[in-house]
């Protein structure tokens, strides 16, 4: 990982941000595109938007696939990052559910201590809080701290860093269980953040981290889930590499259906890896995830993608049709900048998130209104840009649904439902 300068936007990584191998291939190019979370307002529609490339490549030798640009984290997760995870009653179900396990599991009382990392808005650590078991959330990001210091979820605003870890380590505040969810893919110092997460952990607990899984994302051109947040794109065999580094085991995962396909992850300072992790390996040695030729033709497809949802809009559009769009996410914002889907096309995008409306979706600055905007205009159409919540974006919609109102999915083929 080459080191941020102080002031720079970015840097483009010529070697592996895990193993630092120079043997890197570059598989697809989205071109440059503005920051995925970063909405514009009215104040600043007028000024240019910074954008940065785009471009995916895999590593030869420890087969970790990455973007190669690297924008300053003081740009990407700056006060106005409006994400809150709480907006999704998908992923609290999701988050409580997991920590119900892990209390049962790992026996953990009074006398245990879990920390989150990249905690949000408190939406995973107020489970514990619940059950008495004391926390320490951590997240760079003011808004979602505020709030989560709010419902009662000790959090302290700060990116999570090998020095923190050490600090608190000095305090004896090792945990028993720490939570990385969506953040391990985020972070520009890879090996930093997972020597971090050994020295923060007792020496018999357990991370267990979420992260979106590269195979889905390959076989079902998930291309709409690469931005520039997203540094590193998972496969088991590039995780086992990357924790082995640091005195860590991968010894169990789960598969998960979230964000279009996610892996939790159990890792600990103890080797014993089970059948969840070697079947896996295997798996992915026999399809060739570790090698370059597995990915090669996802740029061709991520093009065939585009011209079959920018074709099926602008037919929708000569038609007389109107059409609007369901969730101001960052994988929706890569879409339309990547497809060239603007204003033109698409009226107004709707969200859950009283923190998105009222701004523009970057780029494209479509206006981001809230989800009630389809039943006053009841476009005939809707694009769902948060297509990882279809299930309960189209149960939440069933008015508007039984009024006559469509849905169209991006990927992996554009269709109507
Ligand atoms: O890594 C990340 C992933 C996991 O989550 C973060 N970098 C940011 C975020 O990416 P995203 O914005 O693409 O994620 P979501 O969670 O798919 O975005 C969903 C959007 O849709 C949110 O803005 C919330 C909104 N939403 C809504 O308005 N009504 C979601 C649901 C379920 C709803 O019912
Ligand atoms: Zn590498």
């Amino acid at each position: 990982m080459t080191m941020m300068i102080a002031g720079t936007a970015s840097v483009t990584e010529q070697t592996c941000r895990s193993c630092g191998g120079p043997h890197m291939d570059t598989f697809l190019k989205l071109g440059r595109t503005p920051l995925a979370d970063r909405l514009t307002t009215d104040a600043n529609r007028g000024e240019a938007e910074p954008v940065f490339p785009l471009n995916v490549a895999f590593c030869q030798d420890c087969s970790l696939v990455q973007i190669t640009e690297t924008v300053n984290p003081r740009i990407l997760f700056a006060d106005a990052y409006p994400y809150y995870s709480s907006f999704s009653q998908a992923l609290l179900e999701h988050s409580r559910e997991n920590v119900l396990d892990l209390i049962e599991r790992r026996g953990l009382t009074g006398d245990s201590f879990v920390i989150e990392l990249a905690s949000n808005d408190g939406y995973l650590l107020k489970n514990y809080v619940e059950a008495d078991i004391p926390v320490l959330g951590i997240d760079p990001a003011d808004g979602p701290v505020a709030a989560a210091n709010k419902i009662g979820v000790p959090t302290d605003l700060a990116f999570f860093t090998l020095e923190l870890a050490e600090k608190l380590r000095e305090q004896g505040r090792q945990a028993d269980v720490i939570h990385a969810n969506n953040v391990l893919a985020h972070v520009a110092d890879t090996n930093g953040f997972v020597a971090g997460v050994a020295g923060l952990l007792k020496d018999d607990g357990v991370a267990v981290i979420e992260a979106p899984y590269v195979e889905p994302m390959i076989d079902h051109c998930e291309f709409d889930t690469i931005y520039h947040e997203h540094l590193c794109y998972f496969s088991v065999t590039a995780l086992d590499n990357l924790f082995r580094r640091h005195g860590l085991y991968l010894n169990e995962i789960k598969h998960l259906s979230i964000h279009g396909g996610s892996l939790r992850l159990y890792v600990e300072k103890l080797e014993r890896v089970g059948a969840s992790v070697s079947n896996q390996l295997a798996h992915e040695k026999s399809r060739g995830l570790d090698a370059v030729e597995y990915y090669r033709d996802f740029s061709a497809k991520v093009d065939q993608l585009k011209v079959d949802l920018r074709s099926l809009l602008h037919r929708l559009k000569a038609d007389g049709a109107t059409i609007a769009a369901y969730g101001a996410a960052a994988k929706g914002a890569t879409l339309i900048n990547t497809a060239g889907i603007g204003g033109d096309v698409l009226d107004f995008v709707v969200d859950r998130n009283t923190h998105k409306q009222g701004k523009y979706m970057p780029g494209q600055r479509i206006p981001i209104r809230p989800p009630e905007a389809l039943l006053d205009a009841q476009p005939d159409y809707v694009l769902v840009l948060a297509w990882n919540f279809i299930d309960e974006i189209v149960a939440q919609q069933s008015q508007y649904r039984a009024r006559g109102g469509k849905f169209i999915v991006p990927v992996p083929t554009p269709r109507i439902v």
